[in-house]
C-alpha cells in the first residue's frame, strides 16, 4: 500500500510529526492497576468462553464484529534466519494472537516481487516469493489460523503489476504483442516528452518512456509498477481469476491496494498544479488528482468484484484502500446498495489537524462529521499502519507516552466498526527513522531524504524479546532493531498487568462481552474542549467512554439524557489504577491522559 493521492500532503503532517517526536519513553507510567491481573497467558487453552468469530444473536457477519491485526510479515517473525520475516513466522506466532484476541490477520503482499516497494509490484499473482515461503507454508498457515478462529486477509494489487511480469514482459515486447493493451501506452509528444503532466507519488513523473516501442507507459506509483489497463476486458477477467484461486485456498478477504486508481481520464488531461512543492523537492509542485483518482468507472468493476465474491461465498471481504479527500467520496466505496466494498477504509483520523493533534475537540469533529456521513454503516477507522508513522509517538508527549497509547487503544476499539490494529502497536513501538540515507531501505526515502525519510520507520522489526534480534530473527534484520526493543516487548508486557499489552487484551475481551460497544450506536456528548466523551448503546445496554486527552485532571458532567435512561452506572475499565471512585453522582472524574469506560444497563421505557 503507498499514500497515494495524499502522499505529499500526508509528508507535511509528516515533518510536524518529526517536531513532535521525542526519544522512545521508556518510563512506566501506570506502576499499578486494581484492575484485574492478567492471567498468564494460555493461548491454546483459554478458561473464558471464547466469542470470536461466533455468530452473535442478531447474525452480523463475523467481520463487523471482528478485532483485524495488520501484519507487514517482512518485520514480524524470521523463521529461518535470513534477516526478513515470513509465512512460517507469522504460523508460529498465531498462539500469540489468539492470546491477544485477534479474530483476523491482514498480511500485506507475500508474492513473488522484485521488492521494489517491497511487495506492492507483483510478478506471480499465485505464488509465494521465496523470500517468504511457499504455497505449502501459506496453506500451513491459513489451516492453522483458522484452526484458532483467526481469518486471514490477503493484500490483492491489482492497479499495477510489478514490470518483471510476464504480462508486462510480453506487452512492451512490441507494439503488436496481444499483452500491448493490458498496460497503458501512449506516444511521446512531438518533443518527445510525456503525453501529460501526471506525477508519480514516488517520484516527479508518472510516465516511463519504453525506447524499444517508443511509447510511455503509465505507472502512478514507481517505475516498476506499470499500471493496468481496467478498459481492457481481459485484465478484469484475469485478475478475477486470481482471486478466485486465493479463495479456494481458504482466504476470507482482500484488501484491495490503491483501488481508487484503477481508472484514468480517457483524454488523459492534465491535472491542475497546486502551489505547494513537493517536500524534499524545490521543483516539483503538487496536483490535485483530477484525472486519475476516484473515476466513477472504478464502482463498475467493484460492484461486478463484489458480486464474484459473494456468488462464492459471501462471507469472503473486501476492504479497500481509498485515501479520498471528503467522507461523502468514502460513501461511493461501498456501492449504492452496500454493494461494493463491505470496508473501505476510514482514514480520517490520519488526515489533517487530527493526525498529529491530541486535540479532543478536533478528534470529536471528525469522528462526528464521520459518523453523520456513514449513517450506521460499517466502518474501520485506522490509527496507524505500514505507510502511517506510529500513533505511539504521533500523540505521544515523551513522558506519558504508554498511557496515551492505551487512550488511543481505548478509542480504537470502543468506537463504531471493525478496528484494525498494526503489528506492534500493542506494545508501544516507537516510529523509528534510518538515521542515514545508508540506512534507508524504502525507495522514496532514498530519493526525497532527509526531508521525507520513507516508511522504514514504521516498518521495523516486531519486538519479541529484549535480545539482540528481539526475538525477531537470529541473523541480521533488514532493518535495525530500535532501541526500545529493550523495554518494549512482548516478553516483558506479558509479564506486567499494566503493560499496555495487558490493557489490550482486556479492552478486547470487554468489547467482545459488550452488546453496546459491538452494536451500539454512536453519540458523542458534550463538547468538553479537553475530553472526548461518548456513549454506546443498544436497546438493552449503554457504554459510555471518556477520554481524557489533556495533561491535566479533569471532570466531565454525563448528560441528563444518558443518566436517566441508563441505570447502574459503573466504570468498567480504565487505564489509570481504579482505587480511586471514577463516577461520583453524575461527574466522571479522569486524571492526565485518563479513558475510563462506563456500563450501564439501558432502560427502554425511557429510551
Ligand atoms: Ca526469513
Ligand atoms: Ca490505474
Amino acid at each position: 500500500m503507498r499514500q497515494q493521492a495524499h502522499r505529499t500532503r500526508l509528508h507535511i503532517f509528516l515533518q510536524v510529526t518529526f517536531v513532535l517526536f521525542s526519544a522512545c519513553s521508556v518510563l512506566e507510567f501506570c506502576p499499578s492497576t486494581a484492575a484485574t491481573p492478567q492471567r498468564k497467558q494460555n493461548t491454546t487453552s483459554r478458561s473464558k468462553p471464547d466469542r470470536r468469530n461466533a455468530s452473535p444473536p442478531n447474525k452480523k457477519p463475523w467481520w463487523q464484529h471482528a478485532v483485524f491485526y495488520e501484519i507487514y510479515p517482512r518485520s514480524f517473525k524470521d523463521s529461518d534466519g535470513d534477516g526478513i520475516g515470513d509465512l512460517n513466522g507469522i504460523t508460529s506466532k498465531l498462539d500469540y494472537l489468539a492470546g491477544l484476541g485477534i479474530d483476523a490477520i491482514w498480511i500485506t503482499p507475500f508474492y513473488p516481487s522484485p521488492q521494489i516497494d517491497f511487495g506492492y509490484d507483483v510478478s506471480d499473482y499465485e505464488n509465494i516469493d521465496p523470500q517468504f515461503g511457499t504455497l505449502a507454508d501459506f496453506d500451513r498457515l491459513v489451516a492453522e489460523a483458522h484452526k484458532r478462529r483467526i481469518k486471514v486477509i490477503v493484500d490483492f494489487v491489482l492497479n499495477h503489476t510489478s514490470d518483471q511480469h510476464p504480462f508486462f514482459v510480453a506487452a512492451r515486447a512490441s507494439r503488436t504483442s496481444p499483452y500491448r493493451d493490458w498496460y497503458i501506452w501512449r506516444d511521446p509528444k512531438p518533443d518527445g516528452s510525456p503525453p501529460n503532466n501526471w506525477s508519480s507519488s514516488f517520484g516527479p513523473v508518472a510516465w516511463t518512456l519504453d525506447a524499444k516501442t517508443n511509447q510511455y507507459y503509465y505507472h502512478r506509483f514507481y517505475s516498476q509498477q506499470p499500471e493496468l489497463n481496467w478498459n481492457n476486458p481481459a485484465v478484469e477477467k484475469r485478475m478475477f481469476e486470481t482471486v478466485r484461486f486465493w479463495m479456494k485456498r481458504g482466504v476470507d478477504g482482500f484488501r484491495l491496494d490503491a483501488v481508487n486508481f484503477l481508472f484514468e481520464d480517457s483524454q488523459f488531461r492534465d491535472n491542475p498544479v497546486l502551489p505547494e512543492l513537493r517536500p524534499g523537492s524545490t521543483t516539483e509542485y503538487q496536483q490535485e488528482l483530477k484525472y486519475n483518482r476516484d473515476l466513477p468507472e472504478i464502482h463498475d468493476v467493484l460492484l461486478r468484484l463484489r458480486s464474484f465474491t459473494d456468488a462464492y461465498d459471501p462471507n469472503r471481504i473486501l476492504i479497500g484502500e481509498a485515501y479520498v479527500p471528503q467522507t461523502a467520496e468514502l460513501m461511493k466505496y461501498y456501492g449504492p446498495a452496500n454493494n461494493e466494498l463491505q470496508l473501505p477504509f476510514n482514514f480520517f483520523l490520519v488526515m489533517g489537524k487530527v493526525r498529529t493533534n491530541l486535540d479532543a475537540s478536533i478528534f470529536r469533529s471528525v469522528i462526528n462529521e464521520s459518523e453523520k456521513a456513514l449513517q450506521g454503516r460499517p466502518t474501520t477507522y485506522v490509527l496507524s499502519n505500514h505507510d502511517i508513522p506510529r500513533a505511539f509517538d504521533r500523540y505521544g508527549d515523551g513522558k506519558n507516552n504508554d498511557q496515551i497509547a492505551k487512550l488511543f487503544a481505548t478509542l480504537l476499539l470502543t468506537l463504531r466498526g471493525s478496528p484494525f490494529i498494526y503489528y506492534g502497536e500493542e506494545i508501544g513501538m516507537v516510529t523509528t527513522e534510518p538515521k542515514t540515507i545508508e540506512e534507508v531501505r524504502d525507495p522514496v526515502g532514498k530519493r526525497y531524504f532527509p526531508a521525507n525519510k520513507g516508511r522504514d520507520g514504521e516498518r521495523t522489526p516486531m519486538q519479541w524479546d529484549a535480545s539482540a534480534g528481539a526475538g525477531f530473527t537470529s541473523g541480521q534484520p533488514w532493518l535495525k532493531i530500535p532501541p526500545s526493543a529493550r523495554r518494549h516487548n512482548v516478553a516483558i508486557a506479558d509479564k506486567d498487568s499494566s503493560s499496555i499489552l495487558n490493557f489490550y487484551k482486556r479492552l478486547i475481551r470487554l468489547r467482545r462481552n459488550s452488546p453496546g460497544l459491538l452494536d451500539g450506536d454512536y453519540r458523542s456528548i458534550g463538547d468538553d474542549p479537553h475530553i472526548l466523551l461518548y456513549r454506546r448503546r443498544t436497546p438493552k445496554h449503554t457504554m459510555l467512554v471518556a477520554l481524557n486527552m489533556s495533561n491535566q485532571s479533569r471532570s466531565v458532567r454525563l448528560d441528563a439524557d444518558t443518566t436517566k435512561s441508563s441505570n447502574r452506572l459503573r466504570v468498567v475499565l480504565s487505564n489509570q489504577p481504579t482505587s480511586e471512585r471514577k463516577l461520583i453522582e453524575n461527574d466522571v472524574r479522569l486524571a492526565p491522559f485518563e479513558a475510563v469506560i462506563i456500563e450501564g444497563d439501558t432502560d427502554q421505557d425511557t429510551d
